[in-house]
This record gives structure tokens, sequence and C-alpha cells, in this order.
């Protein structure tokens, strides 16, 4: 297991940490087979596409490569580790997907207005399946904001707001700072990124991405976990991917549907 307890303080005072190689090579060699195969020939269910980028989410509940992905490798525990909680319940993996030399970037935000789920312990593993950096689309972090005790309205990612419209009626909490208008003020964590590394970062920090800066496809899956304290918060204009009749939701408690959300790390006695 990669990741050392100096790596677990830092995701907790950061917000965000890079855990080198948490994907073998060969790992991502067949990720990134099945992707491709994915997109070429796939039936898409939450797809949102962008000038030059896309992302899909829920491949896991459809395609095993990617439960597996979620499920079977260092991943889980990472997430589990960081959090700091006994278990991890698997929510979701999401596809990011960026054409080479694409000018889309990722809006600055946070993960957690756009979820029907709130706590402390909701984390995302970000993994590059690709090499990338801080100028050529790799993730950045506002160091420390996810203990602001912030919930930022969340911003659209779509110019037209022709896509991810379930956003309609999530005007909750106030707008997020213009943070490259004062970046001086800010300290952005970032990190160049080998194909395999991972990023384990919590669902209140503020992050983005720049462009690719001219360079080849950049292409990132980001798995979404749950920990103990984790409820079940349907807001409006959240992610409605996940019907709360089938997950058997109550408002107030934990997601403990292990159809819905499977236990995929549990700490060792
Ligand atoms: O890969 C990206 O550009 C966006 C990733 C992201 O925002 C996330 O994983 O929450």
């Amino acid at each position: 297991m990669p990741l050392t307890e100096g790596d677990i303080r830092a995701y907790r005072e950061d917000g965000a940490v890079v855990v080198r190689q948490a994907i073998a090579k060969a790992e991502v060699a067949d990720m990134l087979a099945m992707i491709d195969r994915h997109l070429e020939g796939g039936e898409h269910r939450w797809l949102v596409r962008r000038p030059s980028s896309l992302s899909e989410r829920y491949l896991w509940p459809a395609h095993d490569w990617m439960r597996q992905f979620c499920a079977e490798t260092a991943l889980p525990e990472i997430a589990g580790r960081c959090m700091g909680s006994p278990w991890a319940r698997l929510y979701f993996d999401h596809l990011f997907y960026r054409q080479a030399g694409g000018s889309d970037d990722t809006p600055w935000h946070q993960d957690w207005p756009y979820w029907p789920v709130r706590g402390r312990q909701i984390i995302s593993v970000w993994v590059a399946l690709t090499p990338c950096g801080p100028e050529s689309s790799g993730l950045q972090f506002v160091r420390g904001s996810h203990s602001w005790g912030k919930m930022y309205r969340p911003v659209q990612f779509n110019a037209d707001r022709s896509t991810d419209g379930f956003l309609a009626g999530n005007e909750a909490g106030e707008a997020l700072p213009d943070i490259d208008a004062a970046a001086d003020e800010y300290d952005i964590l970032s990190w160049d990124m080998d194909a395999g590394d991972a990023i384990a970062f919590s669902a209140a920090a503020i992050h983005g991405a720049k462009d690719n800066g001219g360079g080849g496809r950049r292409v990132a899956v980001s798995v979404r976990y749950l920990g103990q304290d984790a409820i079940w918060d349907p807001r409006a204009g959240t992610d409605p991917a996940i019907k709360p009749e089938a997950a058997t939701c109550r408002p107030g408690k934990p997601p403990a549907d292990d159809k819905t959300f499977p236990l995929v790390w549990r700490r060792a006695e």
C-alpha cells in the first residue's frame, strides 16, 4: 500500500494529497483500452459533452472493468484511510476525458454542492491515466479550503448550460470567490502527475484544472467514496442519478444500501 501516515496527515491538513503509482502501469494501459472501447461504441447514460472534452459517470453498475477499478484496486483503502473512516462505500466513478490540444478547462469548484450527500467523510480518488501537470490540465487545489466550513453554490461547467441541467434550483450558498483574480491570496497546490498517480481529495476542497496547454489527450477517472459520517441529503438540484427509492436512502440517514453503495473497504481489526 503506497499510503503513509504523512500522506494521511497531509490529506487532513491540505484537503488533498498525491499518492504516487496508486495504479500500476499495466492496469493503467488496460483501463485506457477499456475506456477507448467504451467511448467508441458504448451506451452512454450519464454523459456530459463539452466542446473538447467529455465526462461520464456511473459506469461501474454496467461495466465490470470499472467496478473492479473502483472496488478491487488500492483506491478504496486510500479513500478509507484518508477519511479516517472504519469503512469506505463506493459512491460513483467519474471519467474525465480531454481531447489532445483542447481548450476546455475545469472551473474552480467544490464537489459536495452537486451531490445529495453530506458529511466530512466524502472523498474522491482522482487517477491520472495519462501524464499531466499544473499547466497541462492537472488538478489544482486551494490548499486548506476543505476546512473553511463552506458549501459554495455549484458552478455550471457548460457555458451554454445545455447538458448538466440537473443543477436547476441549486442556488444555495454564496458564490465561490474568484480564485484566479486573487491568486496571490491563495495557496495553490498541484503536482506533476505520471500515469497511475492519484490524488485523494475532500469533497469540500476547492479544485479546478487549466486546459491541456496544447498537449496530448488527458484521461482521468475520479472515484467517489463515502465514509462513516456521510448522510443522504437530497437537496434541490443535486445529482439525480441515484434514485432514493432504489437506494432505500432516507434523508439524514447514512447511505447503507449495499447494492447501490457497495462496501469496498473495511479497516482491519
Ligand atoms: O479532471 C477534471 O478536470 C475534473 C475532476 C474533478 O473536478 C473531480 O474529480 O471532482
